[in-house]
């Protein structure tokens, strides 16, 4: 497999709830990188964003989407793969502006985005303002042009190229966005009735068809939150992430895949480390050989 290196983003500036950026240092302390090595995964932790202090929070997210775009694309082009650990939401306008940026000149980049939520807002239809409920819009081509233009180029991905998984909160602004652009939504319902087996073939389907590589971005509200307490803004009856760790098992050896994403771990809110074990029990899979 090609060396995975994780990229830290210490920023929760876009939630209302900002506890989610001490996630990246936390799951960092708990010793989890090194236990992935001695079960043979090529991993490292590379480095760590942080916000600036001194900024408004568009400006500061700006700045930060900014530079992970850089490190993302550098990483990509150096033939390794980019394991971004947030962090708030906000910070995929980095990871996926960056992972579309190194893959430019050869064609498109596909995204699965698996959230309780469709994060699709824009500065017009957000009820909260809160910039994490924006990213995916953003990615698009659409709301403010401080994180629409990051990299320098718009959209970073089309609509046919993205799909979202276990949607089950939203509001009516970002659902008329990504139901004029004909996004594909699994929402919870259509995964409880087919099995989350048949929805990511379809959802690899869709990220793999006329695009180049593909990312997954794994906000941690889309498991529910008996399972994963530790995130601002949880929502019941979500995905079951033992299920979801057999069906993405091995994905980090997939050769399609560009980048990978996981974010608002908020240590805060967690109870018994039950959110940090389901961090490790994931990206160990992710990790593993795929089952045949
Ligand atoms: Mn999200």
């Amino acid at each position: 497999m090609k060396p995975v290196e994780i990229i830290g983003v210490a920023s929760g500036i876009g939630a209302r709830d900002p506890g989610c950026a001490a996630g990246a240092d936390r799951i960092e302390q708990s010793g989890l990188v090194a236990r992935m090595q001695q079960q043979s995964c090529d991993i490292s932790w590379r480095t760590t964003l942080r916000t600036t202090a001194s900024l408004a929070p568009l400006a500061s997210i700006q700045a930060l989407c900014a530079s992970l775009a850089q490190k993302v694309c550098a990483t990509i082009i150096n033939g390794k793969r980019p394991l971004v650990i947030g962090g708030d939401h906000s910070c995929a306008i980095g990871t996926w502006s960056g992972a579309a940026l190194a893959l430019k000149e050869q064609g498109q980049l596909g995204l699965i985005w698996i959230d309780a939520h469709m994060d699709s807002h824009t500065p017009e239809t957000t009820p909260s303002g809160a910039i994490h409920g924006m990213p995916l819009a953003a990615l698009l081509g659409y709301g403010a042009p401080e994180l629409v233009n990051i990299a320098a180029f718009s959209p970073k991905i089309l609509p046919s190229h993205v799909c979202l998984i276990g949607i089950r909160s939203f509001e009516s602004g970002e659902a008329d966005l990504l139901r004029r652009l004909g996004v594909r939504i699994f929402f919870m319902a259509e995964v409880r009735q087919r099995g989350i087996a048949a929805v990511m073939a379809d959802a690899l389907a869709i990220a793999q068809r006329g695009t180049t590589g593909f990312g997954i971005s794994i906000d941690l509200d889309a498991f529910s939150p008996e399972e994963s307490p530790g995130v601002g803004t949880p929502v019941r009856h979500g995905l079951h992430h033992l299920v979801l760790d057999k069906v993405l098992r091995g994905i980090l050896r997939h050769p399609g895949l560009t980048c990978l994403e996981l974010v608002e771990y908020n240590p805060y809110r967690d109870h018994n480390q039950r959110s940090l074990r389901l961090i490790e029990d994931l990206l160990g899979a992710f990790c593993r050989q795929a089952q045949t």
